[in-house]
Formats: structure tokens, C-alpha cells, sequence
């Protein structure tokens, strides 16, 4: 989506000033992983106007590769606002009917396929429209059965769903052909229930994802690691300017450990690391580290490896 980001913090008003920007959460994945020199390939539709060849240009400039996105003439692109108040962030959309709602299972053509280790998937774009809902389904079923690692980030977003049963319904769809669930703890509670995180990893376990990570804010993120939670507290604390895109930071920096073996302890440090460079500003993605930047950390994690530091 293009990004209307207020230069200051307070309600909206006239006269007040907007910085155009660009972001959604598969996207901003994309951007964090591809700064950790991960190649990816993001697959989307945009609108045939300024937003949407926006949008394509900056994800390309990032190397992301862009060459199955659809630039569609029929539909526009969708737009997003933020408000940020007493410390925290609002957003509101406007995307009905957007070029990205009339995705459709085989916008992911063959091809796009070939090398693909792992795929990332939201319940964003379940949201946006049933043939949305269906293609994460159909991606998500097809990335099992080629054997590629489906990370699924729920990402309820309210504005989307009509309560978040509807939206667990749908989550539920994607569970089977789930390997990690990434998500908040208060999110999670509020779509399975107010249980505690032993039950809500025995519930995701039992809806078929085959592993889960809850992220707590400030606190980093539980793992399950079958003899009851564990917390992996993140490196430092970080200073919050604006929260939107630390759950996409995480879940690219969870991405990249997985990609090289690595544990899961460690695959959630390296995302507690990305997560909160995400925290330092006002965009979604523009403040992720490059893979340089963390190099400092990596080296410090128990299960490097000697191959991975000459790799780099
Ligand atoms: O996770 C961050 C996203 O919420 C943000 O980039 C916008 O994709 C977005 C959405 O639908 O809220």
C-alpha cells in the first residue's frame, strides 16, 4: 500500500502534514529479508497509477525481486494512514476493492517456484478478499508440498474482519500446511482464547502448525520447546517511535536463522534483533538492519557456524 505517515504525532486535522511512504506487512518481510542478503521474490498486485508504480519501484530498489507482480488497470491501489497518539500507533485503510484484494490463486505462477526454500505468508491478505484468502491457502498448501518452510504471521488487523472468530476461521485454514506460527501472545489470546501459552502452543499444535513463536513486546518472544515455554528476551531494550513493522522485522529475522540452520534460541535472537531496529522510527521498514549491521551480534550467538561467518 502507499503510506500517508503523519510528520507529527496527534489526531488528524486540516493542514495536517503527510510524508508518502510505502509499506504492507509481506512487503516489509520482504525488504528486512532481503537486506539480510536473503534473495526473495514478493508477489503481489498493485493499481496501473503513482502509488503502485511506487511501490514497485522502492521494493525493487531493494533487490527484492518484483517480476510476478501485477500492475492491473481496473482497480487502484490501496492506501493506508497512520495516527500516532499518547505512544502508540493507529492505522486505517483504504483498500476495498484494491488491485492487491483481486488476487487470485494462480497469481503465484510455476515458476516463481523454482529455489524456493521458504515462504511467508499473513493473514493480511486473507483478509483483503476471499480469492486472497484463497491463494494464501492454495500457496500455503503448495509451498508444503514442495517441500519449502510456510512461516504464517495471523497479523489480525480488526479493520479486516468482522470479529476475530471470522478470523480464526480463516487462520485455521492455513494451520495444516503451517511450520512456525509467528505471532503475538496478546493476539493469539484474543483469537484462541485467554488460555495460558502452554495451552495456546498445545492448541496451535493441535490445529496443525508444526511450531510457534509468541512474541511479548519489550520482553522478546516465547518458544515451545516441549518441556514448557521458554522467553528469549531480546539484546536491549529498544526505544519505541512507532511499532508498525516489528512483527514483519521479526518474523524476516526468524526467517534468515531458520534459512541457515540454525536454533530456534537463535533464530529468535536474530529476530528480537531486527524487530526492534524496525521500533527506532516512523516507517514500517526503512530503519531494518543490513546484514552487516548485525554481523556484530551474529558472531556472538551459540550456534554459529564457521561456514556461515566465511560465507560473509
Ligand atoms: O505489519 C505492518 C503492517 O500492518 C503494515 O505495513 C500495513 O500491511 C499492513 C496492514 O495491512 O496493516
Amino acid at each position: 500500500m502507499a503510506l500517508l505517515d503523519p510528520l507529527l504525532d496527534g489526531p488528524i486535522d486540516a493542514g495536517s502534514r503527510f510524508r508518502l511512504r510505502i509499506a504492507g506487512a509481506e512487503s516489509n518481510f520482504a525488504i528486512a529479508l532481503r537486506r539480510l542478503e536473503v534473495p526473495v521474490t514478493w508477489v503481489s498486485r498493485v493499481g496501473s497509477d503513482a502509488f503502485g508504480d511506487l511501490i514497485v519501484r522502492t521494493i525493487a530498489s531493494e533487490g527484492v525481486d518484483v517480476r510476478y507482480v501485477k500492475v492491473v488497470p481496473d482497480a487502484p491501489t490501496g492506501i493506508y494512514f497512520k495516527v500516532r497518539e499518547a505512544g502508540s500507533t493507529r492505522v486505517f485503510y483504504y483498500r476495498s476493492g484494491s488491485a492487491a484484494s483481486r488476487m487470485t490463486v494462480g497469481d503465484v505462477p510455476d515458476g516463481a517456484w523454482d529455489g524456493v526454500k521458504l515462504v511467508h505468508l499473513t493473514g493480511i491478505t486473507m483478509g483483503i478478499s476471499p480469492t486472497a484468502r484463497e491463494l494464501v491457502v492454495a500457496t500455503a498448501a503448495q509451498a508444503r508440498a514442495r517441500g519449502a518452510t510456510v512461516i504464517f504471521d495471523p497479523n489480525f488487523r480488526p479493520a479486516l474482519w468482522r470479529d476475530p472468530e471470522e478470523a480464526s476461521a480463516a487462520y485455521r485454514q492455513v494451520l495444516p500446511h503451517t511450520d512456525w506460527y509467528l505471532s503475538g501472545l496478546d493476539e493469539c489470546r484474543l483469537l484462541l482464547g485467554p488460555h495460558d501459552v502452554d495451552q495456546l502452543f498445545s492448541r496451535l499444535r493441535g490445529a496443525g502448525a508444526k511450531g510457534a513463536v509468541l512474541r511479548v513486546a519489550e520482553r522478546g518472544a516465547v518458544i515451545d520447546v516441549g518441556d514448557g515455554p521458554v522467553e528469549i528476551p531480546p539484546r536491549d531494550l529498544a526505544t519505541v517511535v512507532d511499532e508498525i513493522g516489528a512483527g514483519d522485522g521479526f518474523a524476516a529475522g526468524f526467517a534468515f536463522g531458520l534459512l541457515r540452520g540454525w536454533s530456534v534460541p537463535d533464530c529468535v535472537s536474530v529476530a528480537n534483533v531486527v524487530a526492534a531496529c524496525a521500533l527506532r522510527a516512523t516507517g514500517d521498514w526503512e530503519t531494518y538492519p543490513t546484514l552487516q549491521e548485525i554481523s556484530p551480534f551474529l558472531s556472538n550467538l551459540a550456534t554459529l557456524r564457521v561456514a556461515d561467518l566465511e560465507k560473509n
